[in-house]
């Protein structure tokens, strides 16, 4: 008899449930920007009733302040070609390819995430993973000993594996062995302060960089960060201080606007922990920053067309203002990339016109009504003015570079903006991870069109 397996979905649901306990746990300040972001929330959902009305069609009430994202960074192809394996047991698929050596970090990386519209609903969690790149660190002699280093642990369970092995051979697993598989998955994220290195080895690697340290020397990838969704993150990053948080020192992304697009997030900067290290007569206590939390404001998915002018006018700004390491110039920086982005079109009819973000189209009943009648349009502009198909954006799904560089900044100890010369290696990432990364942008358009086509179908001569 077919055995009954669990959905992906559920086993994800499970998983970033546990993930976010065990977090809470680990880090407590995480615990206080989770009460901070509810509180936020719950305040913003009273002034804007329009606002929880809206949600609550959409089914997100219920899940508004569950995480949205995490992120770990690997040391080696092998560790990634198995990540791959294990994510995609709870449905999470390589999206995007991500260069951060764009600002100086010696990484490159990927989203694990559900793809489909439902998968998304029923829990969005992804996990922004990073590859190590060592060909970026110019000591030969270090990079040796980092690969040497890295070669000798093994950061999956015996028992993650078995299940994920079993997932691939039967297509699925059974609910009880989904419950297993969270609870060992969940052992490579967790955080070990013992460092599998003495003082002066971390101290060499850090030299190098300190992420090079922070992936090197410890037993696994410790999960960095987990990332709820707020409704007002201008309101949560200003009310960080008060509750003992210490913010990074600007919003990433795009500014404060009518009409959202893209991903505006911040984070609080990583805590200092004691850790310990190999000594030859036992452990010698030293101290190592990795670990924060970060919010998240998500909107519009943008066309190319959009992404281009998106990051043309970032790039003014950037150009314009540098923000130093202490956060100095981040007034500056916020007025200036307002001003600059006056040029982006704020409002969704405008954003539609100009073909600048995707959206999602749908028959709406006095469309069904009129179609019956044979008097619908044949265009979808005439159709959308027509009152015949509604129209809202895409939420963009993943993530920003620059925002996602200028948060791994500012955890390793610096505010500082940095914009490098960029060198990518896209083939050698897909060929650790054994796969293609799909494209982000191709998943997009994709939505829009078979909305565009179940709409036309519904509306169209042919619709009765
Ligand atoms: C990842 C930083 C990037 C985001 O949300 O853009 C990121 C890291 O620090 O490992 O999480
Ligand atoms: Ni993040």
């Amino acid at each position: 008899m077919q055995p009954v397996f669990a959905s992906p979905d559920e086993i994800r649901a499970r998983f970033s449930q546990a993930m976010s306990e065990m977090y809470r746990a680990e880090v407590p300040q995480y615990g206080t920007l989770m009460e901070l972001v509810a509180e936020v929330n719950a305040e913003t959902l009273e002034a804007h009733p329009e606002l929880a009305e809206s949600l609550a069609r959409a089914g997100e009430i219920e899940r508004l302040s569950d995480e949205r994202h995490g992120a770990i960074r690997l040391g080696t192809p092998e560790e990634l070609a198995t990540i791959g394996r294990l994510f995609a047991v709870m449905g999470m698929e390589p999206v995007g390819y991500y260069d951060l050596s764009v600002a100086g970090i010696p990484v490159h990386s990927t989203a694990f995430r559900p793809v489909g519209d439902e998968a998304l609903a029923r829990n969005p969690f992804r996990v922004f993973t990073s590859l190590l790149r060592l060909d970026l660190v110019a000591d030969e002699a270090l990079r040796a000993e980092a690969a040497a280093i890295l070669s000798r642990r093994r950061i999956f369970t015996p028992g993650a594996i078995e299940l994920i092995e079993r997932y691939e051979a039967r297509g699925g697993l059974t609910r009880e062995e989904g419950e297993r598989f969270v609870s060992e998955a969940l052992e490579t994220f967790r955080w070990h302060s013992e460092a599998t290195v003495d003082r002066a080895t971390y101290e060499r690697l850090a030299k190098a960089h300190r992420l090079v340290a922070d992936v090197v020397c410890f037993r696994g990838p410790h999960i960095n960060h987990l990332t709820p969704r707020t409704l007002d993150i201008e309101a949560v990053q200003r009310r960080m201080p008060a509750r003992g948080i210490d913010p990074k020192a600007v919003i990433e992304g795009p500014p404060e606007r009518r009409a959202p697009i893209l991903l505006r997030q911040t984070s609080f900067k990583a805590l200092e922990e004691p850790i310990l290290f190999r000594g030859e007569t036992g452990a010698e206590a030293g101290r190592h920053t990795a670990r924060f939390g970060e919010i998240e404001q998500r909107g519009a998915a943008l066309t190319p067309k959009g992404r281009a002018l998106y990051d043309a006018l970032l790039s003014d700004t950037r150009g314009e203002v540098q923000v130093g390491a202490g956060g100095a110039g981040a007034a500056s920086y916020a007025d200036d990339l307002a001003t600059r982005f006056r040029a982006f079109p704020d409002d969704l009819a405008a954003l539609r016109r100009e073909g600048l973000a995707f959206f999602r189209y749908a028959p709406t009943p006095q469309g069904l009504a009129a179609a019956r009648r044979g008097e619908t349009a044949g265009d979808m502009d005439a159709l959308v003015e027509a009152g015949h198909a509604s129209c809202d954006p895409l939420v963009y799904e993943d993530f920003l570079p620059v925002s996602a560089a200028g948060i791994f900044q500012s955890n390793l100890g610096t505010d500082r903006q940095s914009n490098d010369a960029s060198s990518g290696d896209r083939e050698t990432f897909e060929a650790a991870l054994g796969r293609p990364v799909a494209d982000e942008t191709a998943l997009y358009a994709e939505a829009e069109r078979r909305s565009v086509a179940d709409t036309m179908a519904a509306l169209g001569p042919h619709a009765a």
